[in-house]
């Protein structure tokens, strides 16, 4: 038989003391895997379940309750526009709701009760079952679903633990969002699997972390960058372990104010949906800023340039980033054209990640090969499902999505538009119809036409030259 994927979880830590806690709720070790074991009960046979994946104990319980019964949790953002969800469970193929009954989700809804408590007892499932399908977005069209085996989830949390020295020791903290790798898998996962103690913030403002008296932190850059601001904040941190960045390029003055106000070096890691995490710098070693450090175990990388040869590994040559090794997915759900598109003809993934290597294995992310492929505040986002939303309002013709640099989300969405559409406001209130908050753009630009090639592709890097 296979070990448990969430190890900590079986063997456990203090049947008494606060497993995980998200806002001012907890649960113990024991209420937490006999709440999901419930949930495991009234699930089995399902192949696939979606989870509200609010910021609360019961997604936690929920996606805990799909892994013990080996069955696919999807999660689903709380705030996806109604297009948005529509795509993801009809995609998923999900069987049931893991939530409170909504009058838009036509599928049967199973509340997750807290207080629900079941001993039965399941063989674990094997490890090349999927544990989660997260959906992400391409470049064009509806996100796809990455499917993550247990496998894959098991070899990124043991790498990581091996390069931050992460033990049951530390008791970790973060507010991100469970629904993507980073706060879910890392985040939620990686306590259960570790056995470290998570607070979870509900929010990951700087208050609230300065006020968790952690030793391991999350966050995305955009929450270093928040917490760097908010100086007491930032001092408060003094004494925990490890801060550790990720899902999006830590701007090296975030990194330098990290060290200037807490005494030490942010831990930089990099990862997607769909290889989970790859690469990062470890506890013991050099934390360079601007650079995300070395493969985890196991993981093989390897840089290719646009003529198709490799790039030799010297800091200097510029290559897409290719990578191999236990954390890959098993694919896109339902889509093997998608799915082959992304991997070279020897199995190695495709990140679409511009990178440079140096000769003792450190990477660099330079950046996205693609201008479509947006990240604001640590969010995927794909400019053609933008565009969609937005052609179809009846006032828009046309309409062209960019990243435009910024100081607090590192990209922000601006939308170009052509068409009788004036106002701005109630464009984006449009789009929040149909997608998740972080999918609207923060600006609407109408224009009187957008400037194309000879072709008739819009020209995004004239756009985000200001060229019009
Ligand atoms: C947002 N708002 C808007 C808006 N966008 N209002 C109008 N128009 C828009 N376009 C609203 C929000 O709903 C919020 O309202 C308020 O404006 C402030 O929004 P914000 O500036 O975006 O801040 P916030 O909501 O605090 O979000 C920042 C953030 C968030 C950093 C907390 O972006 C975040 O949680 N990011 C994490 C993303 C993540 O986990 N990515 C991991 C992907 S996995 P109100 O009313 O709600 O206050 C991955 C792999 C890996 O990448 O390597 O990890
Ligand atoms: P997602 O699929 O949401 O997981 O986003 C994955 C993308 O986030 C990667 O392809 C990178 O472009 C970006 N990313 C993640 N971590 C980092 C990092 N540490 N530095 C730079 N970019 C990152």
């Amino acid at each position: 038989m296979s070990a448990p994927l969430l190890t900590a979880l079986h063997e456990g830590w203090d049947d008494a003391a606060a497993a995980v806690t998200i806002g001012d709720a907890s649960l113990s070790r024991e209420a937490l895997i006999e709440a999901a074991t419930a949930v495991a009960d009234r699930i089995t046979g399902a192949q696939r379940v979606a989870v509200d994946a609010r910021a609360d104990l019961n997604t936690v319980v929920a996606v805990v309750g799909c892994l013990l019964a080996g069955v696919a949790a999807v999660p689903v953002p709380p705030d996806s526009g109604e297009l948005e969800r529509r795509h993801i469970l009809a995609d998923s193929g999900a069987e049931l709701w893991l939530g409170t009954p909504r009058p838009d989700v036509a599928l049967p809804a199973i509340p997750v009760d807290l207080q629900a408590r079941s001993s039965t007892s399941r063989p674990e499932p094997p490890a090349d079952a999927p544990a989660l399908i997260v959906y992400t977005s391409g470049t064009t069209g509806a996100p796809k679903g990455v499917v993550l085996s247990r496998r894959a989830v098991a070899a990124s949390l043991d790498g990581l633990a091996e390069a931050w020295q992460w033990t049951p020791d530390d008791m970790l903290v973060h507010g991100l969002p469970l629904f993507h790798v980073h706060g879910l898998v890392l985040g939620v996962l990686g306590a259960l699997r570790i056995g470290s103690p998570l607070v979870h913030t509900v929010r990951p403002t700087p208050e609230a972390y300065a006020a968790a008296g952690g030793s391991l932190y999350f966050g995305v850059p955009t929450v270093w960058s928040r917490v760097c601001a908010a100086r007491d904040a930032a001092r408060a941190l003094t004494g925990a372990r490890l801060l550790v960045s990720g899902s999006a390029p830590l701007p090296v003055p975030v990194f330098d104010d990290l060290v200037a106000l807490t005494g030490s070096a942010p831990i930089e890691r990099y990862g997607m949906s769909e290889t989970i995490i790859t690469v990062s710098t470890r506890f013991d070693g050099e934390r360079r800023p601007g650079w995300v450090g070395l493969p985890l175990a196991e993981v093989r990388t390897r840089l290719r340039t646009e003529s198709g040869a490799l790039a030799p590994h010297d800091g200097e040559s510029l290559g897409q980033l290719e990578i191999a090794g236990p954390t890959l997915f098993d694919g896109y759900l339902n889509n093997p054209a998608k799915t082959a598109e992304s991997l070279t003809d020897d199995g190695w993934f495709k990140t679409g990640d511009i990178a440079v290597v140096d000769p003792d294995g450190f990477h660099r992310i330079v950046g996205r090969e693609s201008v479509d492929m947006i990240k604001s505040g640590g969010y995927r986002i794909g400019a053609g499902e933008v565009e969609q939303a937005l052609l179809a309002h009846p006032g828009v013709r046309e309409a062209a999505v960019v990243g435009e640099p910024d100081v607090d989300l590192g990209q922000r969405i601006v939308a170009y538009v052509v068409g009788d559409a004036r106002d701005g406001t109630s464009i984006i209130d449009f789009v929040a119809t149909s997608l998740s908050v972080h999918k609207r753009p923060r600006e609407i630009r109408v224009v009187d036409a957008l400037p194309r090639n000879a072709m008739g592709k819009v020209q995004k890097k004239a756009l985000l030259a200001g060229e019009l």
